[in-house]
């Protein structure tokens, strides 16, 4: 594998398919495998780098679900694909893992940075796929309901060094790891806004910076009523400030936004 930041050059887009019933923006939208793999070939064909395929939602209040319900979800999806489009797989399970690189996976995207599942590190490091650590504070249950920090930048450094850390010694090769402060993951509105305002001090760490911002509830409680528009706004910013793969539900738009983003930058 090349290093991760040659493999998704600033910027990037990540598409998302949620194959699930309730996620957050686009829940049963692409619950269907057949949808969801036509999804993901159109969003290649619109710009993206990579599409993040997801069977588990973590939006706020989400309970999980079992490995083998995720993996009923996402298996005749990847199937569908047959390794023809770049495809990231978003789950924090080994076994999930495991079965969606043997599938074509590139990526493995942990919401929970390697702490849900011990074995997820030995399936990354084995295969030696691409990795994205997130912070999140808390879990889906009850993450929104007190989210508190003295200094929520700070600490989301200092808690993604960490795991990039752990992810090392665990035999990942860090040229191969991407970090994530976690937008709406245990975090006020303002706590995301500051976040992506100091975006400088989490890219400092040295390692490419991914962002998703799309469709979140922060977009709609700071009045946005069209919220592709408001998404490519925040990436834009996000970009400006270093990020490097965005992770995105409107690609084409996001594609066109960055891009005239980059020329002006
Ligand atoms: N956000 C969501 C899910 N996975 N992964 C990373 N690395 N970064 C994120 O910001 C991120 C993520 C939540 O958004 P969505 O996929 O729209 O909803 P749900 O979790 O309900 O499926």
């Amino acid at each position: 594998m090349i290093p991760i930041e040659q493999r998704f050059p600033r910027p990037s887009v990540m598409g998302v398919v949620n194959v699930t019933p309730d996620s957050f923006s686009d829940g049963g939208v692409n619950f269907d495998p057949d949808t969801a793999a036509a999804a993901a070939r159109r969003m290649l064909a619109e710009g993206a780098a990579i599409v993040d395929v997801g069977g588990e939602s973590t939006r706020p209040g989400s309970a999980g679900v079992p490995a083998g319900e995720e993996l009923r979800r996402i298996v005749p999806v990847l199937e569908r694909l047959d390794g023809n489009v770049p495809v990231s797989i978003d789950t924090s399970k080994a076994a999930v893992a495991r079965r969606a690189i043997e599938l074509g996976a590139e990526m493995v995207n942990d919401v929970t940075a390697l702490r849900g599942d011990p074995e997820l590190a030995g399936v990354v490091a084995e295969t030696g796929v691409y990795l994205c650590l997130m912070h999140m504070q808390g879990e889906p249950r009850t993450m929104q309901l007190d989210p508190r920090y003295d200094d929520v930048v700070s600490e989301v450094a200092s808690f993604l060094e960490g795991r990039l850390a752990f992810a090392v010694a665990r035999g990942i090769a860090e040229e191969l790891i991407c970090l994530d402060p976690g937008i709406g993951f245990g975090k006020t509105i303002e706590h995301n806004l500051e976040l992506v305002r100091r975006l400088d001090v989490l890219v400092a760490l040295g390692r490419p910076v991914l962002v998703g911002i799309s469709r979140k509830s922060t977009l709609v409680r700071l009045g946005a009523g069209d919220l592709q528009t408001a998404s490519v706004a925040a990436a834009i910013a996000g970009y400006e400030r270093g990020a490097s793969i965005i992770r995105a539900h409107d690609v084409a738009a996001h594609v066109d936004g960055l891009a005239v983003a980059k020329a002006l930058a």
